[in-house]
């Protein structure tokens, strides 16, 4: 029987990553994910070229950390390792929890108290990894896991294995192939920098393949409160609302200085208002609902247009890493509504719709 449907990254891309016939596939059909053209938001922010939203959240546990972890875990698994264990500000610990538990290994997720968003939380636990809330920032949990690592009794699958970047790259063959073509510029949110570093790399090797003819330019952003890479040293209490990309210290630094340098790139940092007003923006204006740290690359993209930097007729694309109901406090305080309260009463209703 052929089998048409789509079994995710590894088995659709499996020519370009370091998998052989042994390598048990441990996957959730992650990846295959919309890139979806949005003129209404380009035209709020008085732009003038074509913009795709990569949409990330819609990977089986709701951010792009899926594509990484498909090959984390399926290597992990090829090790015969038995446990795996991670860092995390949510995410990826949401990841590793889901596919370990498709492999049927067990997971241990380290997390800085209180800086969680809820849905994330929510995941890990249901997914059953051991659950622990560090009193310190990802920094200082990505050093214990690094630690706990060199005794070779867990399998770590923060980004600083080398498979998850081989996994992310994924993304830019999907864009490539969606759209026929690499985008010119490619906007994408900075924390630890495992993703910049994989998505360079996925459009060099599409170029060497001769699959692309031309190479984006890579527009990182950081929050402005956690912006090590952007101010050259690393920040040791980094703050924002953005918190998955609350990181002082990221891991793949010199894979985005490469990426930034190769590809004649830049990295910017913009504030929380703008994190929010972009949030907020991209949710009214196209019906898509991202986490805050998606939107970093949305508020530096409302800066690059103001700059002038975006040539008219440019194709654009930006990656929507995480999906907006992985943070429903933020949604719910950033709306400015609140539901409006009346009698079970038809008059009721239409008085405040004012019909
Ligand atoms: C939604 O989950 O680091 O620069 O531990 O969750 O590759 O780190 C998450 C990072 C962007 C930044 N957008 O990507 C983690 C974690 C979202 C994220 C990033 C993250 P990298």
């Amino acid at each position: 029987m052929k089998i048409s449907r789509w079994q995710g990254v590894i088995n659709h891309y499996a020519e370009y990553l370091p998998v052989t016939d042994k390598t048990p596939v441990i996957s959730l059909c992650e990846g295959n994910t919309p890139l979806i053209r949005v003129k209404n938001f380009v035209d709020a922010i008085g732009g003038d070229f074509e913009l795709y939203l990569k949409y990330e959240g819609l990977n089986p546990t709701c951010s792009f950390k899926d594509r990484g972890m498909t090959m984390a875990v399926s290597k992990a698994k090829e090790r015969g390792a038995e446990v795996v264990i991670c860092a995390s500000t949510g995410n990826t610990s949401a990841s590793a929890a889901a596919y370990a538990a498709r492999a049927k290994m067990k997971c241990v997720v380290l997390l800085p108290n209180g800086k969680i968003a809820l849905g994330k939380m929510a995941q890990s636990l249901m997914y059953g990894a051991t659950t622990i809330a560090i009193e310190g920032n990802f920094d200082e949990a990505l050093r214990i896991v690094r630690e706990l690592g060199e005794t070779g009794k867990v399998e770590v699958v923060n980004s600083i294995n080398p498979v998850r970047i081989e996994g992310q790259k994924t993304a830019s063959f999907e864009i490539c192939d969606q759209l026929d073509r690499a985008p010119d510029f490619h906007f994408l949110p900075v924390g630890n920098a495992g993703n910049i570093t994989a998505y360079w790399r996925g459009y060099q090797e599409y170029f060497k393949s001769k699959k692309i003819d031309r190479l984006p330019r890579m527009f990182g952003f950081q929050a402005a409160g956690a912006a090590p890479i952007v101010d050259g040293a690393p920040v040791a209490n980094p703050n924002t609302v953005a918190t998955a990309i609350r990181i002082g210290n990221p891991a793949s630094w010199t894979g985005a200085t490469n990426a930034l340098k190769e590809s004649n790139g830049h990295i910017g940092k913009v504030t929380d208002d703008e994190i929010l007003a972009a949030y907020t923006l991209i949710a009214r204006t196209e019906g898509i609902f991202v986490e805050p740290a998606s939107a970093a690359p949305l508020a530096g993209l409302i800066r690059a247009v103001k700059q002038g930097w975006i040539p008219r007729g440019s194709v654009v694309t930006a990656i929507m890493t995480g999906h907006g109901l992985k943070d429903p406090d933020c949604a719910i305080q950033t709306s400015g509504f609140a539901p409006v309260v009346v009698p079970a009463e038809k008059a009721a209703v239409m008085k405040v719709i004012g019909i």
